[in-house]
């Protein structure tokens, strides 16, 4: 008989109980609506003024002086804060606006704030002032399709990730025919300005509009986002003006909270290795922030591989007469060794499981794969160049694909002078892996980008990596070690004497606590040889059951799961430092349309400082523009911001690899960075490449 009292199904999702367990608006969320996040002191006061500051320099690309002649003098512009103005200048702060906001790219934390900062900002400065959200990115300012950003609308996503409000999407304004529909768009809504909430590519996207309707007195303003934490912006004495994107530290929580999770499970099961791949489509500051929040056994930072030298190589060569130019830059079968090596590290000090982090992005740092990369890239650009019909959709199959790269090969044994893909490059092709050669050539991004997104560097990296560890194995150099008291007890409890064992199994007995089976010993039989060897065991006898279980316990199987942290950061509520950036990022894009401003990006500098000391400013985004290769030409865009291996975050990395890596006896290191909370204390405000390397930052 059941002990629950009858209730009918309605009478039991009537019940309060229920309706506030299913609600959709959690305690968490309510809380977030609520918060308001605090403003700069600056925005404090009615009105706000740009002050330029001319004390900053930018070795300026002749191609960008060129291109955008009417922006390229921009002077960074400082937001200053005024109690009253002149009548006239009051007057002109208030007139009554139309602004247009649109996302662009993939969603980061805090884009709902951007939108509620510039929309406060806007009705305080005049209530009549309105502001359109474009749909589904830049797509909407071409199309036209655009919604009214209502205070109830701004209020339900207040302090929420995602882009849900208005959605985002890749799209780029990269044709005449675009951007005139695009100033159509902003004159039939009568714009006086549109902001640009996104990466690089955006911003750049930003600066050519900002140019082109310069005429049409509509202003263009960036907002620098990506959880990427790729645009960075200093002047060429280094001084720091946008320190991060927004984004990238709730991103990097989010991931490296997954990750402390996993540890956990990895040093109680002690069975898996985990590789997470963390996102960062180039860059690997979201690996190196993952690696200073949570402590993995090994992080690898693609920046870090491109002037890699390896040493062994160099004096074998060195030795043997010859030049080994192999030697130089890291390939992948390299990389796959110095992971290894950990590997190997780890498990003699009895330790076969671990934490692997690997950046989204570290194929562009591999010399073999940048390679292809860069030729792939020409080839589809001049196929899609000179053909009717793309080189995706004419050749659909990677069968298709490869028999055109084929052809191409035969080509260059024709004709010497065309040297684009030649038998070599097929033939190191043809051994890579298909999903890995399907993923070099899969369509590129709107913006020619290569989307490593969608390869499983991972699973490139794992397969190599298992490939050695077995060899490592077969030459007995991975083994497991065996804590020294375990053997005693285990031994001295079936009735052996271990020192007569322990010579005969271990290389090390009697010198370590930690055991390695001699290297000989690779199998049952190679096992039982030792031991008959040493007069341990008769011709036709078995070894003890003990002995086999040790010996078992010390043969290492190397078991990997995968992981991919991407979408999931991306998509997380931001922390309350991303709800306050972006919130003051809207105020501050506010404040530079209201001054007239146009061609500059929203920042703002000293986020590793205290909030008081928080300067919201305007950065010219036309300086910070350079030529570089993509889709097989040379496009004017804004520079990504690399990690720097000098830096201190990359400095305070190298000097704990070791320590994290614990390859020794005892604990491993993790780190527990915690949950992003909102409600509560605990939250770490602001992310720690930030303070590190703000430790060593010029004065501004
Ligand atoms: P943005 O630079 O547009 O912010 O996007 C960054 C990113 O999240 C990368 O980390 C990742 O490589 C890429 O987007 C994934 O793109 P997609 O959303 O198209 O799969």
């Amino acid at each position: 008989m059941s002990g629950t009292t009858a209730f009918g199904l309605e009478q039991i999702l009537n019940h309060p109980t229920v309706q506030e367990a299913v609600a959709d608006a959690s305690f968490e969320l309510k809380r977030r609506r609520a918060f308001s996040p605090p403003v700069c002191e600056v925005f404090g006061q009615p009105y706000t003024v740009l002050e330029a500051n001319d004390g900053y320099r930018f070795s300026i690309d002749p191609e960008a002086r060129r291109r955008l002649p009417g922006i390229i003098a921009n002077p960074v512009q400082v937001v200053r804060g005024r109690a009253s103005l002149p009548a006239a200048a009051a007057a002109d702060y208030s007139r009554r606006r139309n602004v247009g906001i649109v996302f662009s790219g993939g969603p980061a934390p805090g884009g709902h704030n951007v939108i509620a900062g510039l929309f406060d900002a806007a009705k305080r400065a005049n209530p009549e002032n309105r502001v359109y959200g474009f749909l589904v990115g830049p797509d909407g300012v071409v199309e036209n399709e655009a919604v009214e950003i209502t205070r109830e609308l701004v209020d339900r996503y207040r302090n929420l990730g995602g882009f849900t409000m208005i959605k985002t999407g890749r799209a780029k304004i990269d044709s005449r025919q675009k951007v005139d529909l695009s100033r159509a768009t902003c004159k039939a809504l009568g714009l006086d300005a549109l902001v640009i909430v996104g990466g690089d590519d955006s911003n750049t996207n930003a600066a050519f509009l900002a140019e082109e309707m310069l005429a049409d007195g509509i202003q263009v303003i960036g907002v620098p986002k990506t959880i990427d934490g790729d645009i960075q912006v200093r002047d060429d004495a280094g001084r720091v003006l946008c320190a991060v994107s927004f984004g990238f530290h709730t991103a990097a929580r989010a991931f490296a909270n997954m990750i402390a999770g996993l540890a956990n499970d990895a040093s109680s099961d002690i069975k898996y290795y985990h590789v997470c791949k963390v996102m960062g489509r180039v860059a690997s500051h979201l690996a190196l922030e993952v690696a200073l929040q949570a402590h993995p056994n090994m992080t690898v930072i693609g920046e870090d591989l491109v002037d890699y030298v390896d040493e062994e190589r160099l004096e074998k060569a060195l030795r043997e007469g010859r030049t080994d130019y192999t030697a130089y830059g890291m390939t992948l079968r390299h990389l796959s060794r110095l992971i290894c090596e950990g590997i190997v590290r780890r498990a003699a000090a009895g330790k076969n499981y671990g934490i692997i982090v690997i950046p989204e992005g570290v194929l562009e740092f591999i010399n073999e794969v940048e390679v292809f990369i860069m030729k792939l890239n020409t080839i589809i650009a001049e196929y899609n160049r000179t053909h009717d019909r793309d080189f995706h959709s004419a050749f659909p199959s990677l069968q298709a694909k490869l028999e055109y790269l084929h052809r191409l090969a035969q080509r260059s044994r024709d004709d010497a002078s065309f040297r684009l893909w030649n038998t070599r490059d097929e033939d190191l092709f043809n051994d890579l892996p298909e999903f890995f050669q399907e993923g070099l050539l899969t369509e590129r991004d709107s913006h020619g980008n290569f989307q490593f997104s969608q390869i499983h560097t991972e699973r490139v990296l794992i397969g190599l990596v298992q490939d050695y560890l077995n060899i490592l194995k077969e030459k007995g150099v991975y083994k497991i070690g065996v804590q020294r008291s375990y053997f005693h007890k285990a031994l001295a409890q079936a009735g052996l004497n271990p020192d007569r064992f322990g010579p005969a199994l271990f290389q090390n007995y009697g010198q370590a606590e930690l055991l390695l089976t001699k290297p000989v010993i690779i199998s049952a039989k190679t096992l039982r040889q030792e031991l008959e060897r040493a007069g341990l065991v008769g011709p036709d006898e078995k070894p003890p059951e003990i002995i086999e279980k040790i010996y078992k316990k010390s043969v290492p199987n190397f078991k990997v799961q995968e992981h991919f942290y991407g979408y999931d950061g991306r998509g997380h509520d931001p922390t309350k430092f991303d709800c306050t950036y972006t919130y003051n990022l809207g105020l501050t894009a506010f404040s530079l349309i209201a001054n007239g401003a146009t061609g500059q990006m929203a920042a703002i500098r000293n986020l590793e400082r205290d909030f008081a000391a928080w300067e919201p400013l305007g950065i010219p985004i036309a300086p910070l523009m350079h030529l570089e290769e993509r889709k097989g030409r040379l496009a004017l865009v804004i520079e990504k911001a690399l990690v720097d291996v000098n830096s201190v975050a990359m400095q305070v990395f190298k000097a704990h690899a070791d320590r994290w890596l614990a390859a020794c006896d005892g604990e491993d290191c993790y780190r527990r960075p915690g949950p992003i909370r909102f409600t509560g204390e605990g939250e770490e405000d602001r992310p720690l490449t930030l303070q590190l390397n703000a430790i060593a930052a010029p004065a501004a």
